[in-house]
């Protein structure tokens, strides 16, 4: 008996043992359940690689949804997200508003959430724990300025505008016109939502070209390269030269852009990094441990014109 005890001891130490490095490594990985807008840009592609790559090296249980660009598809996913007792819930809003009902089923779940890229509207900023992403007006400002030094404070501007609602939209507007307001020479004749897809932006700029005061644009001021994309196509398709008949400034930075400036056809692009995965896991994973944490975090970002884009071409990743 003595004995037999004495050979169970160290087996009874290891399994508690065991047991206790077990406990410590699910504590430190939460499930997450993350509602991604879509896949409508290549920005949009590049950042689900950068959460999805990010989740699987840290060994996170990852419950990744796509909506289609459709709200109604995320607050469907954030309601199954509830009903699947993760422990954080993130989310990239497709528009600004609309969100509060869900937000407080949540919290009342009591899951905390961290909002990826775009921002909400709410009432009561106690509905999320923290923001990361860019600032889009500042992108914004960064456009209006490049066109501004590009074309000597003269434009005649068509703007294509992401989707109606959405943070970066209103908000890249703003930083766009309050440059415009200081420059009298340049002005917006034409503005109308490409939804950020390529397609959209083709079929938007086709119409903005049809129209019999098409003559007079000499810039376009596009919310996401996708859209300028799809109209460097139907300005070629008209005839005309992108980059040089029509100056083009657009945002996001993604690889497409850099090639487009390469071969003349694009102008500028200021960018919006996609690759927000490790920073919003880090994030996550301080939430989860009940860690304070700031309510608003910044992604670093620059702008690339054409005199940088050979060089800078094969640094891009997405
Ligand atoms: O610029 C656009 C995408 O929210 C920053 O969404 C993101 C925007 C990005 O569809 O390409």
């Amino acid at each position: 008996m003595h004995s037999l005890f004495r050979r169970l001891v160290p087996l009874i130490a290891l399994s508690v043992s065991a047991a206790s490095v077990l406990l410590a490594q699910t504590a430190k990985k939460p499930v997450v359940g993350f509602s991604q807008i879509g896949a409508e840009s290549g920005w949009r592609t590049a950042n689900t690689d950068s959460i999805k790559a990010e989740a699987a090296k840290r060994g996170i249980d990852l419950k990744f949804a796509d909506a289609q660009q459709k709200q109604e598809n995320q607050i469907k996913a954030l309601r199954s997200f509830i009903a699947q007792g993760v422990d954080v819930i993130a989310f990239s809003p497709v528009v600004e508003t609309g969100w509060e009902p869900v937000l407080k089923e949540i919290k009342a779940a009591g899951i905390p959430v961290v909002l990826s890229d775009r921002a909400v509207k709410v009432s009561d900023p106690s509905l999320y724990v923290t923001f990361i992403g860019s600032d889009f007006i500042e992108e914004g400002r960064r456009a209006g300025d490049w066109l501004a030094k590009k074309t000597g404070g003269k434009a005649v501007i068509a703007e294509l505008v992401g989707t109606p609602g959405s943070a970066p939209a209103i908000d890249r507007k703003k930083g766009f016109e309050e440059i415009l307001t200081r420059n009298p020479g340049m002005k917006i004749v034409k503005s109308q939502s490409g939804d950020f897809t390529r397609a959209g932006g083709k079929q938007v700029m086709e119409a903005f070209l049809k129209s019999p005061d098409a003559k007079q644009l000499t810039a376009l001021f596009a919310h996401n390269d996708d859209m300028a994309l799809g109209a460097i196509q139907a300005i070629e398709e008209a005839g005309l030269k992108p980059g040089k008949d029509i100056i083009i400034v657009s945002i996001d930075g993604v690889r497409g852009a850099f090639e487009a400036m390469v071969a003349g056809k694009l102008n500028c692009t200021v960018e919006c990094n996609p690759q927000i995965g490790p920073q919003l896991f880090n994030l996550i994973e301080q939430v989860a441990a009940g860690q304070k944490i700031p309510a608003r975090i910044a992604v670093k970002e620059g702008v690339f014109d054409e005199t940088q884009a050979a060089a800078e071409l094969p640094n891009r990743k997405y």
